[in-house]
């Protein structure tokens, strides 16, 4: 059956897309378009309705095929046909509206949505820009800088927005295809809306929309197409409709086969694939509805938020009443937080506090389905909350550690069913951070790792599956590049070239801010946890622990590797100091080095020790690792992760 059908509804012909899961702007669509233009054209029904069958609107061109050659008919010769259709066509849009889908809903003469549609122009975040015209016919429907900023961020915006901007005509209230078919016998009635492509660009003046675009493009770092698309929507101000459309197609050839493009086309379907596993395929995950958290801390409470704010029902578990109630508080401190900026409302915030309780006693945890510990990082203690939680759980109930580090194996052998131990490794903040490292220990169920997986995606998280070792996939490749950079101190570097190097590279901060804002006291007590089993012929730079011995942990003592004067970093001279006579004490003549040398030294580290990762099997593919990078430590997504970027 063809993609694409056509029915009447009196005398309004409705045309539906059903190619699942998201519409996308397949040949078999397109096609199927231009037969149904063709037919319609001929058999001129009053108006048409364009609808999509499924869960959206086209989500966009598909991004599958721009990897093959290409087959007609090209999008953007589509929707000039389709702007140029002798009857109205009337975009009815659920879901999301997205890259070539935005674009298809602007060749319609009419868009109408779901209240809970969303429309966009997200290519940016694919390294493009958009290429069917919706630079040049978005400016020409709505301000100009509005479609500037939805180019630019490619962040998509809900039904109201676009209809206060113009870009949608109507919200359907209620029944979307009876209310598509009201609007078409209207438009039907009345002349022809003139194709926007014909239409003349507004003037914008030069200042304001420099002054615009500077804060629209200020967040993409290295990341070319944010600037692309500014220039993008620029032209289609500067040409008529016809040129503007050349000028974004060339463009979007250009980045099309550019590197930033082909690693981020990577990454995106890298994401869509880590967290998926051989081991549950056809496996039912256990119910899911009462989460028990041990710990309310910053990392419990946090875990708890996002389980409340995805509709699951937390008990949290303190030491005794007084924990207790701080931890509701730093819970409550997130929902509110929620609440006061507008992310959910007044009654959803009640509600959420309807489904929290925190409480001292175990036995509270009876109907727990999953229970997570976040508790002090120390075997002893972890054991004691498992054998608690054993004596307090239903069998069946999966008992989580959120543990960084320690060995969830040994965790799992202290009790009596290790089946049901999973590790589930949140990044803080929790509620925030979206990856989530799955750690498999070996005795685990595989309908218990079909628990945990569906607990990630009910709580929105990004899953990636993990092996059991020392920091399991991120942290083990952070704290390896974290000695790299500890071994560049001692060869000639300062840690404001280390940070400054890693910044242009693209990261959000350098690897020595980094600890400072985390606190250098973690990694101190984690170097003397290793103390006794480090090998003595290892490499091993004193400075750090120097620097904590002198009660330094970093922003939150004022001082750290560099000096926080008004909360700003400086160079500390101390440290500096403290650097280059380690060098010396060790003999090692120090070295100038560039960017590109500390660069190449650090991301080297990463790639070896994902390489390592890889082959003892703690990660299963690249796109675990690659994956893990991006989200855990904000390493430029336009250059795909360490391992793409090695060509693993
Ligand atoms: C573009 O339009 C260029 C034009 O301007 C010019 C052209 C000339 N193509 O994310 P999900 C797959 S560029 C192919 O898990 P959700 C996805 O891989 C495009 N496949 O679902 C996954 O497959 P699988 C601009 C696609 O509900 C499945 O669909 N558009 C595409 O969480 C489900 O995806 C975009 O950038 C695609 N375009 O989120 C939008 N999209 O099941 C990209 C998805 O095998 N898409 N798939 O793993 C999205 O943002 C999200 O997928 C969406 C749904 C919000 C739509």
């Amino acid at each position: 059956m063809s993609v694409v059908t056509t029915q009447m509804h009196g005398d309004i012909a409705v045309v539906t897309i059903d190619n699942p899961p998201v519409n996308a702007a397949s040949q078999a669509v397109r096609q199927g378009l231009m037969n149904a233009l063709m037919a319609t054209e001929k058999s001129k029904p009053a108006a048409v309705v364009l609808t999509c069958a499924g869960r959206t609107f086209v989500a966009g061109a598909d991004i599958r095929e721009f990897d093959k050659p290409f087959l007609e008919p090209g999008l953007p010769e589509l929707l000039n046909a389709i702007e140029s259709a002798t009857r109205p066509w009337i975009a009815a849009i659920h879901g999301t509206a997205l890259g070539g889908g935005c674009e298809l809903a602007l060749a319609c003469s009419h868009r109408i949505g779901a209240a809970t549609a969303k429309i966009g122009l997200p290519e940016v975040n694919l390294g493009l820009i958009p290429g069917a015209g919706g630079t040049v016919r978005l400016p020409r429907l709505i301000d100009p800088i509005d479609a500037a900023r939805l180019a630019i961020t490619g962040k998509p915006i809900g039904a109201r927005e676009a209809t206060k901007l113009g870009l949608f005509d109507a919200i359907a209230e209620g029944d979307l295809l009876e209310a598509a078919v009201e609007l078409a016998k209207d438009a039907a009635d009345k002349p022809m809306r003139a194709p926007l492509l014909t239409r003349a660009a507004p003037e914008v003046d030069q200042a304001t929309w420099d002054a615009a675009i500077s804060k629209l493009t200020a967040k993409a770092r290295g990341q070319n197409s944010p600037h692309e698309a500014a220039a993008a929507v620029r032209d289609a101000l500067d040409h008529d409709g016809p040129a503007a459309l050349k000028l974004e197609r060339e463009r979007f050839m250009r980045l099309k086969g550019s590197p930033q493009s082909a690693a981020l086309r990577y990454i995106f379907f890298a994401e869509r694939t880590v967290g998926k596993s051989p081991r549950t395929k056809g496996v039912a995950p256990r119910p899911l509805a009462q989460i028990g958290i041990i710990g309310g801390g910053t990392m419990g409470a946090g875990i708890a938020a996002a389980a409340l704010l995805s509709g699951l029902k937390v008990q949290m578990i303190e030491r005794n009443q007084d924990a207790a109630n701080a931890g509701a508080a730093r819970v409550e401190g997130i929902l509110g937080g929620s609440l006061k900026r507008g992310l959910i409302t007044e009654a959803k915030h009640d509600a959420l506090h309807a489904n929290f309780e925190a409480a001292s006693d175990y036995a509270e945890l009876g109907e727990a389905d999953l229970v997570i510990e976040a508790v002090f990082e120390d075997m002893d203690v972890k054991k004691e909350v498992f054998a608690a939680l054993e004596a307090a759980c239903k069998p069946e109930a999966v008992l989580a550690t959120n543990t960084s580090y320690l060995d969830i194996n040994e965790i799992a052998a202290s009790v009596k069913d290790p089946s049901r131990v999973v590790g589930l490794h949140f990044f803080s903040p929790a509620h925030i951070m979206k990856l989530l490292e799955i750690v498999v220990p070996e005795a685990l169920a595989d309908d218990v790792l079909a628990t945990a997986i569906q607990f990630a995606k009910i709580v929105r998280k990004l899953p990636v599956l993990a092996g059991v070792c020392d920091g399991f996939i991120a942290n083990r490749i952070m704290s390896s590049y974290r000695r790299e950079a500890d071994y560049l101190l001692e060869d000639g570097a300062l840690p404001y070239e280390v940070d400054a190097a890693m910044r242009n590279f693209g990261m959000p901060m350098g690897i020595f801010e980094m600890q400072d804002l985390a606190g250098l006291d973690i990694g101190w007590a984690a170097r003397k946890r290793r103390a006794a089993t480090r090998p003595a012929s290892e490499r091993y730079v004193d400075i750090p622990d120097r620097i904590c011995k002198q009660g330094n942990f970093g922003r939150k003592t004022g001082r750290g590797w560099y000096l926080y004067d008004d909360g700003k970093p400086t160079r500390d001279p101390e440290v500096e100091a403290l650097i280059i006579s380690e060098s010396a004490r060790k003999g090692i003549t120090r070295k100038k080095f560039t960017e590109e040398e500390l660069m190449a030294r650090i991301l080297g580290c990463m790639q070896n020790e994902g390489a390592a990762i890889l082959s003892e099997g703690i990660a299963a593919s690249r796109e675990d690792i690659d994956v893990t990078m991006v989200n855990a430590f904000g390493f430029p997504r336009w250059k795909g992760g360490p391992m793409f970027m090695k060509g693993a």
